[in-house]
């Protein structure tokens, strides 16, 4: 503990406590050893969470909000409550975003296995349920000599603030180890400070790349998550107002410009704007930019169908920076695009393409008011909820999701006027997320209000952190959508052919067997009130512009519950797809008319030599 708050970060000359502090839940495997010593470091405060995963969802939030700069350690207890921390721990690695797990571990000395909860062996006696983080994890130790941590601490640091390589990092110490002496040199706990750095890129991979865009008639700029967790948003307009390379946004890159900017397309990729995926679909030159290209970035491979497109990918992951065989500019996004402007001299698109693009632009966010245009006040559609709460908000309020139907309609729908504003866990998309990433969020900015889009699934799969939202006095703003189901994944299911088999909470009929009788009873309302929530329940948008006005006014956290209907959805355009494979065979009919459309948009896959 002692080493961990003595651990600062430090970017652009500006310091940050690297460590906020630790969430966890105590058993036998952490109280004694991790427990004690939180008891006696008041400083280094102890947040007491309800769920292990929630613990990291949080410190995720946090971080990703504090642009990497910052995060939190979460302890667990050994065996279940080490493996409930895999699930965000994936998330976290997939995100690029720093946290520091420190499960507890069995006995080092062994004489008592098998200890409660231990997972035996029969090959090794070197084997934990701990060994299940290894490949999740960019660094993995395993502490059973206390004079391990000397050499093992910096190199926890070094990955959880190093751009190119953080994600989750684990240090599980064995019961018995956590509670011995050792007498560590004193100069380990003296202040170190990480200087986070700015990568400058090869100066002749730099000369290429201006040649090739020099040569672009038809350049975008894909902008990915790297850029916001860079700081280089002003970089990024500067070198677009001067050059007119439009820009695309992908799920974590969106809001690096201004919705209403010009050269604003939006969202790119399967969720993506009608002027990103047309300019995709042409591009010569595409200058992915902190991306990792997933699928729905490139709609499964299908965005890029100009023959000899080329790209350029900045980013400070070497790994990255060569996907689609990319010519790779490895470094700091910021400074890579003030050295790229520089040398562009006087390049810029012809004024037709600016203008195509500024066309784009404006019948996007025409169709946006459509979306967000209030038909009848009665049910709404989704739409109609997102830009209720759009229109409401301030600018720099954050509006925080990561799965279910919601985050498709965010991508297209929500008119960013801020960076941090756009918060989508869309890296693993975790159902269980919102909640307490927001929790993490609004740690991170208390200045701001954090507003939570959350589905049915997703809250029940973890309501539980709003009572540690209420524990710590941090305010979340939760929009519970109620479709009495999984309509992202029941849509889903209907365009493959299989009816929405299985996505809407029903009871099991007893004549056929399946589960299509009455709905369940199910009342999230109550339920979220009974946690301590303060909740309001409303019918129509009249009736949730009210509920936002007035949650506005409450001091704890508030959930506005809505009912909506799934059905009205917002169209895909372009090569708005997403490859989710088909049955090659099958009897239905539904599914076998799904497989031929399915073929047809294979074809259009690429690879990029
Ligand atoms: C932990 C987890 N399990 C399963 C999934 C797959 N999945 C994606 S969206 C979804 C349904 C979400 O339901 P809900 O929150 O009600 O949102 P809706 O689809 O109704 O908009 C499921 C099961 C997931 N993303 N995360
Ligand atoms: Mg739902």
């Amino acid at each position: 503990m002692e080493y961990l708050k003595n651990q600062y970060s430090e970017r652009d000359g500006v310091e940050h406590a690297f460590f906020a502090g630790c969430f966890g839940i105590f058993g036998h495997g952490n109280l004694a050893g991790f427990g004690q010593a939180l008891q006696q470091s008041p400083d280094f405060r102890y947040f007491l969470v309800r769920n292990e995963q929630a613990a990291v969802h949080t410190a995720v939030g946090y971080a990703k909000m504090k642009n990497r700069l910052s995060t939190f350690v979460c302890t667990s207890s050994i065996g279940p409550g080490a493996t409930n921390m895999i699930t965000a721990a994936a998330g976290a690695t997939i995100n690029r975003l720093p946290v520091l797990l420190m499960p507890g571990d069995i006995f080092a000395q062994r004489k008592v296995a098998p200890v409660l909860q231990q997972l035996e062996s029969s090959v090794s006696q070197n084997i934990s349920v701990n060994d299940c983080f290894k490949p999740i994890s960019k660094y993995w130790d395993r502490i059973n000599r206390p004079e391990q941590l000397i050499t093992s601490l910096p190199e926890v640091m070094r990955v959880l603030t190093s751009p190119a390589d953080t994600g989750a990092v684990t240090l599980c110490i064995p019961q018995d180890v956590q509670v011995e002496a050792y007498d560590f040199p004193l100069e380990m706990f003296e202040k170190r400070v990480w200087h986070i750095p700015r990568p400058r890129p090869d100066s002749n991979a730099l000369n290429r790349a201006v040649e090739l865009i020099q040569s672009a008639k038809k350049p975008m700029i894909i902008a990915g998550g790297g850029v916001i967790y860079s700081e280089a948003e002003e970089a990024l307009k500067n070198l677009v107002q001067k050059t007119g390379i439009p820009v695309a946004e992908t799920f974590a890159g969106k809001g690096t410009l201004p919705y209403n900017d010009p050269h604003n397309l939006g969202a790119t990729g399967a969720t993506g704007t009608e002027g990103a995926n047309a300019i995709s679909t042409e591009a010569d030159v595409v200058i992915g930019i902190g991306t990792r290209y997933s699928d729905f970035t490139t709609a499964s491979k299908t965005a890029f169908q100009n023959k000899n497109v080329k790209f350029i990918n900045i980013n400070i992951t070497e790994f990255d920076a060569h996907k689609h065989s990319g010519l790779a500019l490895t470094g700091d996004a910021k400074v890579i695009l003030e050295e790229l402007l520089e040398k562009l001299d006087a390049y810029k698109v012809d004024d037709s393409y600016r203008k195509r693009v500024a066309d784009y632009n404006k019948s996007w966010d025409e169709k946006v008011a459509l979306a967000y245009k209030v038909e009848k006040n009665e049910i709404p559609s989704q739409a109609e909820v997102i830009g209720a709460v759009n229109e409401f908000i301030e600018p720099q309020d954050v509006i925080l999701n990561a799965s279910g139907s919601a985050p498709g309609d965010l991508h297209k729908l929500w008119r960013t006027r801020d960076s941090k504003g756009f918060h989508l866990e869309y890296g693993y998309s975790c159902m269980g997320y919102e909640i307490s990433g927001g929790l993490g969020a609004k740690m991170a900015c208390p200045e701001r209000e954090i507003y939570i889009i959350l589905g049915d699934g997703g809250y029940l799969m973890m309501p539980s952190e709003i009572i540690t939202s209420l524990q710590e006095g941090y305010k979340l703003n939760i929009v519970l959508i109620d479709n009495h189901g999984f309509a992202s994944i029941g849509g889903l299911s209907k365009s493959i052919g299989s009816e929405g088999f299985g996505t809407k909470y029903l009871y099991r009929d007893k004549d056929s067997g399946k589960l299509e009788g009455e709905q369940l009873p199910v009342d999230l309302a109550k339920n979220a009130e009974s946690l301590g929530a303060k909740v309001f329940k409303t019918t129509d948008i009249s009736s949730f512009n009210k509920a936002l006005k007035n949650a506005k006014n409450e001091k704890r956290t508030t959930v506005i519950y809505i009912e909506t209907v799934p059905e009205r959805k917002m169209a895909g355009y372009g090569h708005a797809w997403w490859d989710v494979p088909i049955a090659e065979v099958s009897e239905s009919e539904a599914v076998q008319k799904a497989r031929e459309n399915y073929e047809e948009q294979k074809k259009k896959q690429r690879y990029f030599f």
